[in-house]
């Protein structure tokens, strides 16, 4: 009984949530203390001085970005959010870091075929809250301008919209969580674990970061995986279920105009990466844990109507207004 209360109280005390401050350590830290200090127990870290001395620190701008999209006819590779260009991709502007190689070649990882990403954003640009399908992990180095980050341990996740990873939390609702807030500055790498829910405010009149990111195919049973894992589940039922995903997603359409954001995990789990990672890199679930969850996510359709912009409010990139303009 008294253990019982003892391990209760634990409980409450961690459930409280606390403010941390983020580690900033050498790029080249170690890769052994790299690995069992941070990316084993999903510990974000900020790496300094990665991108200090890169061409792409002092070269990178819309424009100039904009001018060698042209020229490697990447154009269609520029999506709504980020653009996902191929490895080549002005490769002579930066280096590799060791670290993220390593980590690449990692036992614990899956090197994506998409693998790099670059976001473009204006000043005072908001990526609401929310964390990176499919147990990605990433190093985000921040090229141009500075960007201040919210971001929320996995242990605490945020209420989350239903059957989507955005969360209905803004930075002055974010209660009982365990967060970090800091800014990423041009020249510094942000380690970010999977599943850590992320808010990121553009400062500058140019931000430009560039992500290595991968896969991490074993994961520590926190809540933010236990539901993911459930999502993803369920996403590969609704997959071989066309019919079922079809009514759903055309009622969802008809109340709120859009798709099914579960839709995106369908797609994904539907191709040859998509379905290694979710047979691979996830747990069984039951039936009944299935159900269960469909019913608890249901039970929170009620945040929709209020919160739905809060899916809508990734702001179309600059490049593609640039793009757009050229046509
Ligand atoms: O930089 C941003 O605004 C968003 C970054 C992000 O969501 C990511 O790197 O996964
Ligand atoms: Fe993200």
């Amino acid at each position: 009984m008294a253990f019982q209360i003892a391990k209760n109280f634990k409980k409450s005390q961690k459930n409280k949530g606390s403010l941390l401050e983020i580690k900033r350590v050498p790029i080249d830290i170690p890769f052994h203390v790299f690995n069992s200090s941070y990316f084993q127990n999903d510990t974000p870290v900020i790496l300094v001085h990665t991108a200090s001395d890169w061409k792409a620190t002092k070269k990178w701008s819309f424009e100039y970005l904009l001018q060698e999209l042209k020229k490697s006819g990447d154009l269609d590779k520029v999506g709504s959010v980020c653009f996902e260009p191929n490895d080549e991709f002005l490769k002579e502007d930066y280096i590799f870091p060791d670290l993220v190689k390593q980590i690449q070649e990692h036992h614990q990882c899956f090197t994506r075929s998409a693998s790099l990403r670059i976001w473009l954003n204006k000043k005072n640009h908001v990526t609401p809250l929310h964390y990176d399908s499919s147990y990605k992990f990433g190093f985000n180095v921040q090229i141009k301008g500075n960007k201040r980050w919210t971001i929320v341990s996995p242990e605490t996740p945020p209420p989350f919209l239903p059957f989507t990873r955005f969360s209905i939390a803004d930075s002055d609702t974010l209660h009982g969580v365990i967060q970090y807030n800091f800014t990423l500055c041009a020249g510094e790498m942000l380690f970010i674990p999977p599943l850590w829910c992320h808010r990121v405010v553009s400062i500058d009149e140019e931000n430009i970061n560039l992500n290595f990111v991968a896969t991490k195919t074993e994961n520590n049973e926190n809540p933010a995986f236990i539901r993911e894992n459930e999502l993803m589940k369920l996403a590969i039922q609704l997959s071989k279920s066309p019919t079922i995903y079809n009514l759903v997603n055309g009622l969802h359409q008809k109340l709120f105009g859009e798709e099914l954001e579960i839709g995106e995990m369908i797609r994904e789990y539907s191709q040859v990466e998509g379905t290694k990672m979710a047979n691979n890199f996830s747990h069984s679930v039951s039936t009944w844990t299935l159900v269960r969850r469909v019913l608890y996510e249901l039970a929170h359709l009620y945040l929709v109507p209020n919160n739905m912009h809060l899916i809508k409010s990734y702001d179309t990139h600059p490049l593609r207004t640039m793009i757009k303009s050229l046509n």
